[in-house]
């Protein structure tokens, strides 16, 4: 495996950054997972413009024009010989000392590029559909720490994904402080009902996979709301499901002990699935492996 440290490729037993990097001191950085299906790197554009506007407001300088960027990550899929990918590009303030004050960081930012696979969830999980809890850990306050952020500080998360497997599920339901459905520790949230879609406006990270099934079912016809969301709402359902890149469309059955629906995979989260898995080989920059 080769990874992309900062213009050069190392193997992965090479691939180091200095303990005084801040993204390793303080989780001061943005970072992105993008997926490339044969060839195609799927929203590549939307990718790197949230990763742009994640350093932009962290006040991070990437060393790297967006066209920069883009030609690092296909020279590290070609470098990898992958046509299928998971990509994770990192972006860290860089090297300071030991405060946290990022004027400390007078060298350049730190670029990481890795390609690998990944399989967040079982497979039969999105055959049968999965179980989600709500936990009591809250999703980060905007004014806080914006879940708009890509930033490398995901503790909020991991505190709510530890309450999850604590309690034996994959994956839970964050709300917001005033005890709205967010999102989930990795994914978005959708649910249907009486054929309309509907998925948290606030308190959440603006997924790239989540726009992507808005797109596809105002396309196909289906009524779509972004809009506050209560749990209740979620209990009584149709049909509910998550999406994120690593997890793309995963249907969700049950939900704090609640039956949701038929307790299986609801149709139109079928059907929105094989228009997802149809857009993924159409839309993206498209490269080979060829010299
Ligand atoms: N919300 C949050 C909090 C995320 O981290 C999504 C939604 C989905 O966004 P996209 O743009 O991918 O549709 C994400 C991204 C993991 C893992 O291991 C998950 C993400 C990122 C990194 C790791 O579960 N999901």
């Amino acid at each position: 495996m080769k990874i992309y440290l900062n213009g050069k490729f190392v193997a992965k037993e090479d691939a180091r950054i200095s303990v005084f990097d801040h993204g390793f001191l303080y989780g001061d950085g943005a970072f992105e997972g993008i997926r490339s299906y044969d060839g195609l790197v799927f929203k590549l554009s939307e990718h790197l413009d949230r990763l742009y506007e994640t350093a932009h407001t962290l006040m991070i300088k990437i060393p790297l024009s967006k066209e920069e960027m883009q030609a690092a990550i296909i020279d590290t899929l070609k470098a990898n010989r992958l046509l299928d990918a998971y990509i994770r590009v990192i972006v860290t303030r860089g090297e300071g000392d030991l405060g946290l004050d990022p004027r400390k960081c007078k060298g350049k930012a730190n670029i990481v590029i890795i390609t690998d696979k990944i399989t967040l969830y079982p497979v039969e999980l999105y055959k049968k559909g999965m179980e989600i809890i709500t936990v009591p850990t809250v999703r980060n306050l905007p004014d806080a720490l914006n879940p708009q952020l890509k930033s490398l500080n995901y503790l909020n998360n991991i505190l709510a994904k530890i309450e999850a497997n604590n309690s034996g599920f994959n994956e839970a339901i964050m709300l917001d402080h005033q005890g709205y459905v967010a999102e989930c520790t990795g994914d978005n949230i959708f649910i249907i009902k009486k054929g309309v879609l509907s998925t948290p406006s606030q308190g959440r990270l603006k997924g790239i996979t989540r726009d992507t099934v808005m797109e596809l079912a105002d396309l196909n016809q289906l009524k779509v709301e972004e809009r506050i969301m209560t749990r209740h709402e979620v209990y009584v359902s149709d049909e509910c499901f998550l999406t994120g890149t690593a997890a793309e469309i995963i249907p969700v059955v049950k939900v704090d002990g609640r039956v949701i629906g038929e307790g299986q995979p609801g149709k139109i989260t079928l059907k929105l699935t094989k228009f997802f898995n149809q857009v993924t080989r159409k839309e993206g920059v498209r490269f080979s492996l060829d010299k």
